[in-house]
């Protein structure tokens, strides 16, 4: 059976967008569908769209927002490459880049002048998001001069600011009450602005920091070490078992090389990003500014000074401008903005067999 879709790059990511009422209402209906969709189980997801890579298996349900505060809803689903299932349990600011062009194309808003901005929210963290999309002549303009690093040449920037997503998936800013908790022997800062990080300092775990993504995936002792904090934290994090959880991600610091703030290696959990997540940036950016934390200590402090900070990562930078206040009271986070290009790259049909569906 067909269902209609779009395929975006939204940011450094690329995933299928889909109307919500294009899709079964029943959750394990809808997964098959997706995991048809995308051609997994397969390390290859040769019989379908995905592309073998969690970066690329990606999903995005687009539907009107029935709030006050948002033009559309968006869902965000990982499909799993390699294993059969489909997880709902973190965000993507990657594939959120898209959502705005996507609600302009498909009618879900119109266009206001040059630019458009679409409140979303973001059904996954319970938060909104502002994305501001270039809208030349009431269309779509993908077309531009913004660089993003992790994605070849310059497209047009979606800027995108976030109202409220301090501990939206943990419940708080440092789930677990302290700058620094020590795990396996390990020294980690558990933080979510956004999405749920565990930053730990690579030279900890036998690492420079700045190794290919590939070693590092190789490295099987690194690797376990890696995983069995993961499931320690999980729990410590108000995330109970993740042992089948997309989250927390686990971030290798090292001292910046190239003049950024720190430098990254992300586990996003068990493949090693190319770049870095969106909210996995803004919440080890916002690691870096708070006293006592693994990031502080890289940066020597000097993060407080500055408006924007640049995430170092295996392919580049990405910059996060922040405003966060730092008091005997806590940590508050006033403002994050950031900038993405998207592209949408196709628009049609995804063919899935029938007897996934039965019911359509
Ligand atoms: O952190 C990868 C990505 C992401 C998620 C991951 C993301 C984010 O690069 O907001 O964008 O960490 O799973 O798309």
């Amino acid at each position: 059976m067909a269902i209609r879709c779009s395929v975006i790059r939204g940011g450094t990511s690329k995933g299928l967008y889909f109307h919500a009422g294009d899709l079964p209402v029943d959750i394990p209906t809808r997964d098959a569908v997706l995991l048809a969709a995308m051609g997994s189980p397969d390390t290859r997801e040769i019989d379908g769209l995905g592309g073998g890579h969690p970066l690329t298996s990606k999903v995005a349900v687009i539907r009107p927002s029935t709030r006050d505060d948002a033009d559309v809803d968006y869902l965000f689903l990982q499909v799993w490459p390699d294993r059969a299932e489909v997880s709902d349990s973190q965000n993507c600011g990657n594939l959120l880049a898209g959502v705005g062009p996507f609600a302009l194309e498909e009618g879900l808003i119109s266009a206001r002048g040059d630019t458009t901005p679409v409140r979303i929210w973001m059904e996954n963290t319970q938060s909104v998001a502002v994305a501001t999309v270039q809208t030349p002549n009431g269309r779509v303009r993908y077309d531009g001069e913004t660089h993003i690093d992790g994605v070849p040449g310059s497209h047009a920037p979606v800027a995108i600011e976030f109202v409220d997503v301090a501990g939206s998936t943990c419940g708080a800013l440092l789930p677990t009450g302290h700058a620094i908790d020590v795990v396996e022997g390990i020294r980690v800062t558990c933080i979510d602005n956004g999405m749920p990080v565990v930053c730990l300092k690579a030279e900890e775990v036998g690492l420079s920091g700045y190794e290919e993504p590939s070693a590092i995936e190789s490295n099987r002792d690194v690797c376990e070490l890696v995983e069995r904090i993961r499931l320690a934290v999980g729990p410590m994090m108000n995330l109970g078992d993740v042992t089948s959880a997309t989250v927390p991600k686990m971030c290798l610091l090292a001292p910046a090389q190239h003049g950024g703030a720190v430098s990254t290696r992300t586990f996003i959990p068990t493949r090693v990003h190319d770049a870095i997540g969106v909210f996995g940036a803004v919440s080890v950016a916002t690691a870096c500014l708070i006293p006592g934390s693994v990031a502080y200590e890289l940066v020597g402090g000097g993060g407080a000074d500055r408006d924007v900070l640049d995430i170092e990562h295996p392919t580049g930078y990405f910059s996060v401008s922040l405003d966060v206040n730092v008091s005997d009271a806590g940590v508050e986070v006033r403002h994050v903005a950031l900038l993405r290009t998207a592209r949408l790259l196709m628009r049609g049909d995804v063919f899935v067999p029938s007897a996934v569906w039965p019911d359509a």
